[in-house]
């Protein structure tokens, strides 16, 4: 065996990976590679199961707009939150996770230390000037130890990294067009959100911001 195969087996990251916890990273522009890909995608997508506000179970309507691809779509209604096959607008199937959007989750996990990461349910959520997520955590998916791979577009924004209580004062992380973060393990049940996402305007997105998680699901 030469050198060169030891390497090779070896965790060599390509760019910059900034640490946020024990088990989760920023990739920093890791999906730049993959845009021109995913663009295409996206607008196919949007065309089939367009974003939609969705009302949480205290009947409140959801500042950021939502669509899904993949075998499992995010959906939320009075009744409560829960993965469905299918879209509730339009009683299809969700679209197909695009290839595109396949190679750069699994790209990106693979970079980040999961190299059997493979999502089976992608939520895109849609992000205009003023709109927020408040902290909460995700609990709605069968397995905690999968990781959830999450791809920033657009405009900038400001995620909140908090603790494992409510109360725990988050960490302001910085997300930019580009951006990949990855968690996992425990660090998967953390509390976190988005602060209101200020008025900007990107050069290929305009003054929307996009974010796809990757997860596995079901
Ligand atoms: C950290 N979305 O859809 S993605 C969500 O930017 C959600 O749209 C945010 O929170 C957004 O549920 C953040 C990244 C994310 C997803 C799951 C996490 C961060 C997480 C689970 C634990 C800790
Ligand atoms: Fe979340």
């Amino acid at each position: 065996m030469s050198t060169l195969d030891l390497f090779e087996g070896l965790h060599t990251p390509t760019q910059a990976m900034e640490p946020l916890a024990q088990q989760a990273c920023v990739l920093r522009g890791f999906a730049l590679p993959f845009v021109e890909a995913v663009l295409p995608a996206l607008a196919h997508i949007c065309e089939v199961a367009p974003f939609r506000h969705m009302v949480t179970p205290g009947g409140f309507s959801m500042s950021v707009a939502l669509t899904n691809c993949g075998h499992l779509g995010w959906t939320s209604d009075r009744s409560g939150y829960r993965y469905s096959p299918i879209d509730p607008t339009s009683g299809q199937p969700w679209p197909e996770l695009p290839s595109a959007f396949l190679a750069l989750a699994t790209a990106a996990a693979k970079a980040a230390g999961f190299p059997d990461f493979v999502p089976d349910a992608c939520l895109i959520n849609q992000y205009q000037p003023g709109s927020r997520m408040s902290l909460h955590q995700d609990k709605d998916e069968h397995d905690y130890t999968w990781p959830i791979i999450s791809v920033s577009l657009g405009i900038p924004a400001t995620f909140l990294f908090g603790g494992h209580h409510r109360a725990d004062k988050p960490q302001r992380v910085p997300l930019f067009h580009g951006d990949v973060v990855v968690w996992g393990g425990k660090d998967r049940l953390r509390y976190h959100g988005v602060a209101p996402i200020k008025e900007a305007l990107h050069s290929v997105m305009g003054a929307q911001r996009i974010n796809f998680t990757f997860r596995k699901a079901g």
